[in-house]
């Protein structure tokens, strides 16, 4: 399409650390690679400190800094708000910004609870009868070999599904001296490793089998209550002094559940799997075969075909780097893979597209509110002695 019949789409980030890094990235990267059917721009990024957001504006490629994030609101040339802050602040920035027609992408998990999750899916509604967009980042949907093992399971190649077993593994709390930052803190994280990587998880599960979490019970895990107060703190990592104070969400959830379809699905999360870097794990088993996914070789999917020959029926280890398979087409040539920024350049490939088709882009709000209920049910199941939490 010619760059002059193309719509013009402002986008205002708010945030600018690890997350607002990776959607700058993809910002940039988006409109380079791939056709997008609108003229993307970087227009203003948002942050509170005058001398950070505007050297983060110039590091990142943003035109210009706000220190408040409701001046992207007043700006015209502002379209869509991208909000990479804490979850503590998510529901005001995304009703605020729905409610004065900016479209919103906003990360995960969507919210801090159920309340404020229905709360911007009901300004999410109010927002779309006026051809004005939400989406939620569970970004990881986006990765070529998910988005395979969706297809094979949508072809019937599984069959129907029997299990669901995940694991989200991470291992930077598992050194006691790695200091406190807003992931440890409840009031802005809302949760721990269940909200942080369990939602991805959660999320990934429903999408890829099209089926919804029925029931839950877990336990939850705070292996270290007190850390050094950081000093300084940059992505997951950082150092801190002599000061300590408390860490108030979990550091591991364990649950397991009963899919729509029937399935019985387990699941775990953790900050505490020494050597596990992120290790987002996902095996299905069903009644014509079985796919497995580990985001740490995450060019690969398995698929084993269980109507083949018992004799040289086998797990197929299948390299999702072809030009056949969803978004690689727009990459390298055939077999150079590709790496975890990548999922969110696909992210905005795809809520791009969906606003130019005037379509709503999934995930949707609605479903950030399901895995917001999976979490909250996760949450209470733990705290009432494992009860069995049914789920709407
Ligand atoms: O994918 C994960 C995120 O959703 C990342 O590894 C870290 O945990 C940062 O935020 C969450």
């Amino acid at each position: 399409m010619a760059a002059a019949d193309r719509a013009r789409l402002g986008v205002g980030m708010v945030g600018y650390s690890f997350m607002g890094a990776a959607h700058s990235h993809a910002w940039r990267t988006a409109p380079r690679f791939f056709d997008l059917p609108m003229r993307t721009e970087m227009t203003a990024v948002a942050g509170r400190n005058r001398e950070k957001v505007t050297a983060a504006a110039e590091r990142l490629g943003w035109e210009s800094a706000e220190t408040d994030w409701r001046r992207l609101l007043e700006r015209d040339d502002i379209d869509l708000v991208d909000i990479c802050t804490p979850g503590s602040t998510h529901a005001e920035i995304a009703i605020a910004a729905l409610d004065a027609g900016k479209h919103v992408l906003c990360e995960k998990p969507l919210a801090n609870s159920v309340a404020e999750a229905e709360q911007m899916v009901a300004a999410a509604d109010r927002a779309a009868r006026r051809g004005v967009h939400a989406m939620v980042g569970f970004t990881y949907r986006r990765v070529p070999a998910i988005q395979l093992a969706r297809q094979l399971v949508v072809d019937g190649r599984i069959g129907e599904i029997r299990h669901v077993r995940a694991q989200y593994l991470q291992d930077w709390l598992s050194d006691p001296s790695t200091p406190l930052n807003w992931r440890l803190d409840k009031d802005k994280a809302g949760s721990g490793a269940l909200g942080d990587i369990g939602a991805h998880v959660v999320d990934l599960t429903q999408f890829v089998t099209g089926e919804l979490l029925t029931g839950v019970a877990g336990m939850l895990e705070t292996f270290v209550s007190e850390r050094p107060v950081a000093t300084e703190f940059s992505g997951l990592s950082g150092s801190g002094g002599a000061e300590t104070g408390p860490v108030t969400v979990d550091d591991a959830a364990v649950f397991f559940g009963r899919m729509s379809g029937g399935a019985m699905a387990t699941y775990e999360a953790t900050r505490y799997a020494a050597g596990r870097k992120n290790a987002i794990r996902i095996e299905i088993n069903g009644s014509a075969g079985s796919l497995a996914f580990d985001f740490e070789d995450m060019n690969v999917l398995h698929f084993y075909d269980a109507s083949e020959s018992a004799t040289t029926a086998g797990f197929r280890r299948i390299v999702v780097t072809e030009p056949e398979h969803r978004y690689i087409g727009a990459w390298w040539p055939a077999g150079h893979g590709l790496g975890y920024e990548h999922a969110f350049t696909h992210q905005v490939v795809d809520l791009v597209g969906a606003l130019a088709d005037g379509a709503d882009p999934a995930p949707s709000f609605a479903d950030g509110l399901d895995v917001q209920r999976v979490l909250d049910a996760v949450e209470r199941s733990a705290a009432e002695q494992h009860r069995w939490i049914k789920l709407p």
